[in-house]
């Protein structure tokens, strides 16, 4: 079986049980391990991960997660984590303590006989979207497109990484906060196929060629399976704090988002 998961946004402190999504995801990861041979962890599992020059004692409450993912890649399984936009900022410690596959980039596989295209989806836009908006939509779309470049911006994050971790993560952790609150605040439901950015986006992937039969997205937190060809689909994955959905894949290549038992 091959998993995908995504969005568990671990440490965000605009929940009410705060452990709770931590939990759930380490009981499904010991659930799955049995079955799994690839697992894929596509961004924002953590609300808030950077990686100072400094010992960051916080990162101890990631201990019981960072121990079985650990776990599972001594075991055997492929695991792939991808950065989000909430948890961009490692420079080799995460690699380091689980030894996962880090993508900072969107990645092709092939695994079952089936073609997944797979990226957190943040900054995945069709090409000529900001000429379909109007100005103030276009000025909002720049504003995030240059947020997102300084914070993927070395300079920048070699700044940030000089301060104590103690500053930096309060700034971080509330940065999340109000971003995961804004959302709670004014949900974003799915757009429909003609307005949804990664469906768009993967339309024209799909179009302009090669082939995949999955494009397989998280970050939006809503849970879709949509047929954009006759032999192509897309998936965005939902979330884990809230929907509690992932997605599996069996060895014959079929695919189908689940939602995970809730006395996990
Ligand atoms: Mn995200």
């Amino acid at each position: 079986m091959v998993y995908f998961i995504s969005d568990s946004h671990l440490g965000s402190r605009v929940f009410k049980n705060p452990y709770e999504n931590e939990r759930r995801l380490i009981a499904l990861l010991n659930e799955i391990k049995h079955d799994a041979t690839h697992i894929y962890l596509l961004g924002d599992i953590f609300d808030f991960w950077f990686e100072y020059f400094w010992r960051d004692k916080s990162k101890k409450m990631y201990n019981a997660l960072i121990r079985t993912l650990n776990h599972l890649v001594r075991r055997g399984i492929h695991v792939h984590f991808f950065i989000g936009n909430h948890d961009l900022w490692t420079f080799g410690g995460l690699h380091e303590m689980t030894g996962m596959k880090i993508h900072h980039k969107p990645y092709t596989t092939l695994v079952n006989g089936k073609t997944i295209y797979m990226a957190h989806g943040d900054g995945l836009v069709p090409s000529d979207y900001a000429n379909r908006l109007d100005a103030k939509m276009q000025r909002r779309i720049r504003s995030f497109m240059r947020l997102r470049a300084f914070f993927h911006h070395p300079v920048t994050q070699f700044f940030y990484r000089l301060l104590p971790p103690c500053v930096g993560n309060a700034i971080g952790y509330e940065w999340s906060r109000r971003s995961r609150q804004k959302e709670l605040d004014h949900p974003c439901p799915y757009k429909g196929e003609e307005n949804e950015e990664l469906v768009m986006y993967s339309k024209e992937l799909e179009n302009r060629g090669p082939h995949h039969d999955f494009y397989i997205y998280g970050h939006r937190h809503i849970a879709l399976d949509l047929q954009i060809k006759k032999d192509s689909r897309v998936i965005i994955l939902g979330d884990f704090f809230k929907q509690w959905t992932y997605a599996k894949m069996d060895e014959k290549g079929n695919l189908e988002l689940c939602t995970a038992e809730k006395n996990n």
